[in-house]
């Protein structure tokens, strides 16, 4: 026994998804999604120019990279589907795709390494985004069809699967802050492809559900704990608000199957609330998940609004602005806040609010510039700052766990160094070092690291 030791059948893995990590971006009959088309009219977004094209080879070298799961001990592994590639005219199944995802899913499953399936990371396909992607109701249902293909084709053997990766990053980053295409600034039209989104999320479970294939499914949420500057009246109400737009958007009706009143409230007062149709808050309602993948990397500190608002649209800063705490630890490279109790209150959140729902940490890690400076004599990257972060991070999780919360596993972001969107390799993640001149994998010391952890399921 280990001072820190987890249940029996906890999962120890590694999240990761198609776009960042597949590369084969143009072969095999894969369509264009949003990235693809994106890095094509707009490269000098990306990171020293470095696009979606040939990110970490995993499509052409999944199974070495199966067996270097398995040499570190890990038990599952979180890979997404690439809809543009299973379905690259949204209808009909492209049978190379269909080739690799067997292949990989029953390689996964030779080697011990439980699958969790995810549907969709960040990654509509261009044709579904050129109909208006989320906003339209056309690619609701289009969805729904990508999704009962999935669970038709793999379903015998994926056993647990997910509809969507932070579903709010989308609508954040795509239609309020332009930092992802379509590169919208609106919130009445991010506030439908919210809606929409959890539609497509509820219809795929239904879908699921129905095709009763003895399974779970679930959904990814990136929860960031929303701290209020004090107790103050005005810096609380900022803090709910906060988390009204980002957490509980998603968590409430995927988990309860219904939105916040609150939150349907300030909509409805600023005029924002989207088209629903009849029978879609039934849907909602009807169709929660079986369970929840948190990511956690950050905090979410706010105040009351102080400074002026800078432009006439309404927007959620428009409620609230970031609080700086000065005790704050950051990882300079990500430019986020380090905060490892973090877990520990979502933890409990889940436990006191959303029913004790079972659910587990599907992404948790720490990106790292330039670690080529942290490599020994023997080729490996001493990354103990990585280490620590795991180590804090689980021992708040564990604390969480003995508290009565239903976790049953522990992610980190990522397996391999791969592809971070706009940050292209900048900030490395992975367990194992990707040489991107080679494409040779160099296990790391925090994957032999978390190896032995997942070895002893514990640590001490
Ligand atoms: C999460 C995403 C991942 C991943 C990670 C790290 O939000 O689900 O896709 O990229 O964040 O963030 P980044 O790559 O932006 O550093």
């Amino acid at each position: 026994m280990t001072t820190y030791q987890f249940p029996d059948g906890f999962l120890w893995g590694a999240a990761a998804s198609a776009t960042q990590t597949e590369g084969a971006a143009d072969v095999d009959g894969k369509a264009k999604n949003i990235w693809d088309y994106w890095f094509e009219i707009e490269p000098e977004r990306f990171h020293e120019g470095v696009g979606p094209q040939e990110t970490s080879t995993f499509y052409k070298n999944f199974q070495a990279d199966i067996e270097r799961m398995k040499a570190i001990h890990l038990n599952s592994f979180r890979p997404s589907i690439s809809w543009s590639r299973l379905l690259p005219d949204g209808t009909n199944v492209n049978q190379q795709a269909v080739d690799f995802y067997n292949q990989m899913f029953d390689e996964l499953l030779a080697h011990g390494v439980e699958p969790i399936v995810n549907l969709y990371h960040f990654d509509m396909p261009m044709h579904f985004q050129e109909k208006g992607g989320w906003e339209s109701r056309e690619v609701v249902e289009a969805f729904n069809h990508y999704a009962q293909t999935a669970f038709d084709l793999f379903g015998d053997r994926v056993k647990k699967w997910t509809t969507f990766n932070e579903p709010i990053v989308p609508v954040e980053m795509g239609y309020l802050n332009d930092f992802h295409y379509p590169c919208v600034v609106d919130m009445k039209r991010a506030v439908a492809v919210a809606f929409h989104s959890m539609l497509a999320s509820a219809k795929a479970v239904q879908s699921y559900h129905q095709a009763g294939l003895h399974g779970e499914i679930g959904i990814i949420l990136n929860l960031t704990p929303s701290y209020p500057r004090s107790h103050s009246k005005g810096d609380m109400e900022a803090a709910k608000i906060a988390d009204l737009f980002f957490n509980r958007s998603f968590l409430d009706p995927s988990v309860l199957g219904a939105y916040p009143s609150e939150l349907v409230e300030l909509l409805r007062k600023y005029e924002l609330l989207p088209t629903i149709e009849a029978g879609d808050l039934e849907i909602i309602q009807q169709h929660t998940v079986d369970f929840l993948g948190v990511n956690y990397y950050q905090p979410r500190r706010v105040k009351e609004r102080e400074t002026p608002i800078q432009t006439e649209a309404i927007l959620p800063e428009n409620f609230f602005e970031p609080y700086i705490w000065p005790e704050r630890r950051m990882n300079p490279y990500r430019g986020w806040e380090i905060y490892e109790k973090g877990l520990y209150d979502i933890a409990i959140h889940i436990k006191e609010n959303y029913g004790n729902i079972p659910w587990y940490v599907a992404e948790n890690g720490m990106g790292v510039e330039n670690e080529e400076r942290f490599i020994d004599d023997s080729g490996m990257v001493q990354d103990d700052y990585r280490i620590e972060f795991y180590k804090e991070h689980l021992k708040w999780l564990h604390k969480g766990m003995e508290e009565g919360s239903n976790c049953f596993g522990y992610h980190v972001w990522t397996f391999m160094d791969n592809w971070s969107w706009l940050n292209a390799y900048k900030n490395r993640y992975g367990l194992y070092r990707v040489d991107l001149r080679t494409q040779k994998r160099y296990v790391k010391q925090s994957g032999k690291w978390l190896g032995q952890v997942a070895q002893q399921n514990g640590f001490e």
